[in-house]
């Protein structure tokens, strides 16, 4: 049984015990310009289920059989083969073949959807769907539902809510299984060959351009599907910019450079920065500002265990951070008054933690009622805080300024503990410092 497969059987005892059907669609393409798409990538959810690749495709999910012993039917649409499109457009799978090359029941071609779903859907009291992300693809559920609530007269049971996918589908991605795992970990292990070469190869006079384009070949060439998510490649005071992307500055000796950058491995994404000097060595101002980083990002990974609330590793590193900016001189006040009057929100003006899987920011709940939700074994989160001091802040010494630096782990929860999957890339003083003097070429091509 392939992983995908095992998902939509833990999906099916979601579903059935609320007579729920399922639709998943997957993102129709993208236009970046004129007449020129991004490049696809299929959505989570339905690659979640399916591990299909094409666009144009919907998987719907019904329910049958018992509570006791339910059963699962799977009908994927999805476009036929078209020897003319495909000579211009790439392969396409097509209706034979998919029911062998993915598992499902039934395939069925796309252009059929609308018409068929009714005839589907007709007997389910609810109908799992994700809305508000596609107007035109919410119009053509509405109107099924329409649709079946016309026959509903005739004596047949109409649905009577849509309902989200975060109480069901969400809950499972949020809990990594083996074989995601082993996923996540090769991603892991590609971006620390990304990060550590980076490091050797970054030098004073080289564009962030250069470096952006060293890492996404490191990530491509190692068997990734490419860039979880656009990579930040900021040097000096670019790092105070949070989202920083353009990555089109020079690399200035005497700067750090910060990278947050992480391979997406079958679409599974690492999300690991790290901050280095690009001349090889940490200044005195730097190095502090480095090491209360990192005092912080350690503290809020020590403590990752199940049962402990996930806000705990936000109000840690918060804490780590403010006394370290009081010594420093950076904070006026005392820990208690700077978190009382946010004073401190100036140099850390984000959280420190967000779940991790198909995508970047993952699905799942952080919340139980009001109260912040307990560690599991099977969570991936970051963990990653930082301190930003804006080149033009003149509340503190010239020193400090322009100084931007953020450190950033992805940690696996286990049943005794955390098992830090980043944790091997240079990280300590020492070890980033002797990555810097190391050439690229033993590093990683
Ligand atoms: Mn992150």
């Amino acid at each position: 049984m392939t992983m995908y497969q095992a998902n939509r059987e833990r999906l099916i005892q979601k579903l059935s015990e609320d007579r729920t059907a399922a639709i998943i669609p997957t993102s129709p393409p993208r236009t970046r310009n004129h007449d020129c798409e991004f490049r696809f990538r299929p959505t989570s959810d339905f690659w979640y289920v399916t591990g299909f690749e094409e666009p144009g495709s919907v998987l719907v999910l019904l329910p049958e059989g018992t509570k006791e012993k339910p059963e699962l039917r799977s009908v994927l649409f999805l476009r036929d083969r078209d020897p003319l499109l495909e000579t211009w457009n790439g392969r396409r799978l097509g209706i034979e073949r998919a029911p062998d090359h993915l598992q499902v029941d039934e395939s069925r071609d796309i252009e059929d959807l609308w018409d068929d779903l009714p005839g589907l859907l007709s007997g389910y009291e609810q109908i799992m769907y994700r809305a508000g992300e596609e107007e035109a693809r919410d119009r053509e559920v509405l109107k099924v539902l329409a649709s079946l609530r016309g026959k509903a007269r005739g004596g047949i049971l109409a649905p009577l809510e849509l309902v989200d996918p975060s109480p069901s589908l969400h809950e499972l991605r949020l809990f990594k299984s083996a074989e995601e795992l082993d996923l996540m970990r090769r991603g892991a292990a590609i971006t620390h060959q990304a990060h550590a070469g980076a490091m050797g190869l970054a030098k004073p006079g080289m564009n962030e351009c250069e470096i952006d384009a060293f890492i996404d070949y490191t990530f491509r060439k190692n068997g990734s599907t490419g860039q979880a998510y656009t990579s930040i490649i900021a040097g000096g005071e670019n790092a105070c910019i949070l989202h920083y992307v353009e990555n089109k500055m020079e690399l200035k000796d005497g700067d750090l450079l910060l990278i947050d950058a992480g391979a997406e491995m079958d679409y599974y994404a690492t999300d690991v920065t790290r901050t280095f000097p690009i001349n090889g060595t940490f200044n005195p101002e730097q190095r502090q500002i480095y090491e209360l980083v990192l005092e912080a990002e350690e503290a809020a990974i020590n403590l990752v265990k199940p049962g402990v609330p996930h806000n705990l590793v936000h109000k840690t590193a918060l804490g780590v951070l403010v006394r370290g900016m009081i010594r420093l001189g950076l904070l006026e006040g005392t820990e208690e008054s700077v978190i009382e009057d946010e004073s401190y929100r100036r140099f850390f003006m984000h959280g420190t933690s967000h779940y991790l899987g198909l995508d970047v920011h993952d699905c799942g709940s952080y919340t139980v009622g009001k109260e912040s939700r307990p560690m599991a074994a099977g969570m991936v989160f970051t963990v990653e805080p930082g301190i930003y001091i804006a080149a033009d802040d003149e509340t503190v010494e010239e020193r400090w300024r322009g100084i931007g630096v953020r450190i950033e782990d992805d940690i696996l929860v286990t049943e005794s503990g955390y098992e830090n999957l980043t944790g091997s890339i240079p990280k300590s003083i020492e070890d980033v410092e002797a990555a810097c003097a190391q050439s690229v070429l033993e590093n990683a091509l």
